[in-house]
């Protein structure tokens, strides 16, 4: 089932039809500009953001329910994954995984042809290069994306999304991704948007592991959180302030403490952490790997090094290589 936005009609392109062709009559085989894949949270609202840019889309989600208030907007809706991809030039993939995507797309090969797939879909950057390779095997051009946002933010002068894969591509359709956020394109290689993707989420887990454990020290002595949030925020701030300093150490390769926060001395304190964590009943799982890599490279001799030290041991798996 294919409900058509308009009536204007046009042969499916053979090849990707850009924005610079916007006032063309019809993109897709309704007129439709964008296919938008996955209707979950973050799907609807990168659906929405394009319909209040005035966009024609058509939107497609297995669960068919969730497609309605977009009709209601005046999106079109494909009856199938297929329908979809066949109905535009540019389709915008956002599910839970990879292995939806690939579900998705290989029931689809007869329409890939001549498109512009631009995938939202959180992986790592194999799967995004494997993805790539086969998707251009199938005669279409792959963007592989990071949003770094979450859904209200979608459409905000906040969201920022990072996109790589075909050069291309990217730059014919950047007017259009510019509506979801602002667009960051990292490079030809598919993999290196979910890299940054990964690397950047994995600096807000260990934020929010932190605040975590840092919340529930307080809360044991039944300080609030929210009390207790009033002033964390500021000693937060202040700390990614030295952030700089300590990559331009990492860059340098120099990890020597130069304002007398030595390794040595902060073991102490972590030590202290877990010691009152295990006393006060509060789980330490979150700072114990810490005091690990400070240990290891306390006892590689660099007792003397900042925390950018610790760089070194987290930089390779291998713990025998790491004690230059
Ligand atoms: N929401 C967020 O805060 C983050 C922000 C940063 C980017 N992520 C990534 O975006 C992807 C989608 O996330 P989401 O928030 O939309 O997730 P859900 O609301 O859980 O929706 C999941 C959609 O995926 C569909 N789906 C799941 N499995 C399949 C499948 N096998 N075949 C087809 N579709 C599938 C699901 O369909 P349904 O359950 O409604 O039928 C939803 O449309 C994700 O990679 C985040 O990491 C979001």
């Amino acid at each position: 089932m294919f409900e058509p936005h308009d009536d204007h009609s046009t042969a499916t392109p053979n090849r990707p039809d850009p924005d610079r062709a916007d006032t063309t009559p019809g993109h897709g085989r309704s007129g439709h500009e964008i296919s938008v894949l996955g209707l979950g949270a973050m799907g609807t609202a990168l659906a929405e953001a394009l319909l209040g840019a005035g966009r024609k889309i058509t939107v497609w989600n297995r669960s068919a329910e969730k497609a309605a208030p977009l009709a209601g907007r005046g999106a079109g809706i494909a009856g199938s994954a297929a329908e979809a991809i066949g109905a535009a030039p540019l389709v915008i993939i956002c599910l839970l995984d990879y292995a939806a995507v690939r579900d998705v797309l290989s029931g689809a090969v007869d329409q890939l042809v001549g498109r512009t797939i631009v995938n939202l879909t959180n992986g790592t950057p194999q799967d995004a290069r494997d993805i790539a390779t086969w998707v251009e095997d199938q005669g279409a051009s792959y963007i592989d994306g990071g949003i770094m946002a979450v859904p209200p933010m979608i459409g905000s002068p906040d969201a920022f999304i990072l996109y790589s894969g075909t050069a291309e591509a990217f730059d014919d359709y950047r007017q259009t991704l510019e509506i979801l956020g602002a667009a960051q394109f990292l490079g030809p290689d598919a993999g290196l948007a979910p890299l940054y993707d990964l690397a950047l989420l994995s600096a807000m887990y260990g934020l929010f592991g932190g605040f975590l454990h840092a919340t529930a020290l307080a809360g044991s002595e039944k300080v609030e959180a929210g009390r207790f949030t009033e002033m964390l925020v500021p000693w937060l701030n202040a700390m990614t302030g030295v952030l700089p300093e300590i990559a331009r150490q990492i860059d340098t390769h120099n990890y020597a403490a130069a304002d007398g926060s030595k390794l040595a001395m902060q073991a102490v304190a972590i030590e202290n952490i877990i010691a009152t964590s295990n006393a006060q009943g509060v789980d330490s799982g979150l700072i114990v790997p810490m005091r690990a890599l400070m240990a290891h490279r306390i006892a590689c001799g660099f007792g003397g090094d900042d925390i950018a030290g610790l760089y070194r041991v987290v930089a390779s798996r291998k713990r025998d290589d790491n004690c230059g």
